[in-house]
């Protein structure tokens, strides 16, 4: 138990690693990114605009595509409650999650686009 811990904890440090893996230190950026669009690249980095705790229900998982169907509780501000797939971004989360399990779902929202960074399930 305490090594399957150990493991989420370094695949979500690796996560976060990564996410920080930007080239953008130099100060003349800001100089020159004065441009009419806010710049829209989905950077992995990126911060999320939105993140949301929700209690959902698992109720389809596929892993080959990266993604987990819920029927999830209202996002305020968001979306209302609903049934629907979300792209998984933590691969722990598969090691967690079995169809019919119910827990609270972490979703981050980029760009309008919700995506399922964590679980924390309810026995
Ligand atoms: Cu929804």
């Amino acid at each position: 138990m305490k090594t399957t811990l150990l493991f989420i904890a370094v695949l979500l440090t690796s996560i976060v690693g990564c996410g920080k893996d930007t080239p953008a230190d130099k100060p003349s950026d800001s100089a020159t990114s004065q441009s009419a669009q806010p710049s829209q690249s989905s950077e992995p980095g990126k911060k999320p605009e939105m993140t949301f705790h929700v209690m959902a229900t698992v109720t389809e998982i596929d892993q080959p595509k990266e993604k987990i169907r819920l029927d999830h509780e209202k996002m305020e501000g968001y979306m209302e409650a609903m049934e629907m797939p979300f792209k998984v971004s933590n691969p722990a989360v598969f090691t967690q999650v079995t169809v019919g399990a119910k827990g609270r779902f972490t979703v981050e929202v980029t760009d309008g686009i919700g995506v399922i960074t964590g679980v924390q399930l309810i026995q």
